[in-house]
């Protein structure tokens, strides 16, 4: 599937820890937007759509976080509560947030400006338009 998690070099001194996210090293496009998603109840689902262009890493920079990542094909779900792993999600993956802990602060990098066209918010059509993709990128199935 064309989501996987990242690992972050993490700069640890008698300080604390920093860690630098740049493009091209850690960051695989360059970064257009910056958003953060926090104060979320226990019981909400945040997400329930996919992106047709979008790509993006995510990071859970407090507290944990519960991401289910989806194609018509294949499923998984991770759990982010390090700082120092960020889970990349290209195209047409539908996603899925839930489980935020208190005080959880999820950080997105994206690679384009927010436009509402590039969002596939009705699983139906989601399902229609990802298997014509993915029958031209199977490897990302
Ligand atoms: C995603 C997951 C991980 C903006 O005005 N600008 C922005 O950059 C974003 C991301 C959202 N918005 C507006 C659109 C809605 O009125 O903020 C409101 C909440 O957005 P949405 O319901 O899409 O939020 P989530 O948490 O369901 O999804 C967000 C991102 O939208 C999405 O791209 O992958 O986080």
């Amino acid at each position: 599937m064309n989501s996987r998690t990242i690992d972050l070099e993490v700069k640890t001194d008698g300080r604390g820890k920093l860690i630098p996210i740049e493009y091209p090293t850690q960051l695989g496009f360059p970064l257009k937007r910056v958003y953060y998603i926090y104060d979320v109840d226990n019981d909400i689902v945040r997400g329930h759509h996919s992106h047709r262009n979008l790509e993006q890493i995510l990071i859970a920079v407090n507290g944990s976080i519960q991401v289910r990542v989806k194609t018509p094909f294949s499923e998984e779900i991770h759990t982010l509560d390090d700082p120092s792993k960020g889970l990349y999600v290209g195209p047409m993956i539908w996603r899925e947030m839930f489980d935020f802990s208190d005080g959880a602060v999820l950080l997105v990098l994206a690679s384009h400006e927010y436009d509402e066209s590039d969002y596939i918010r009705d699983y139906e059509q989601y399902k229609k338009e990802a298997t014509t993709y993915f029958e031209e990128h199977k490897e990302q199935r």
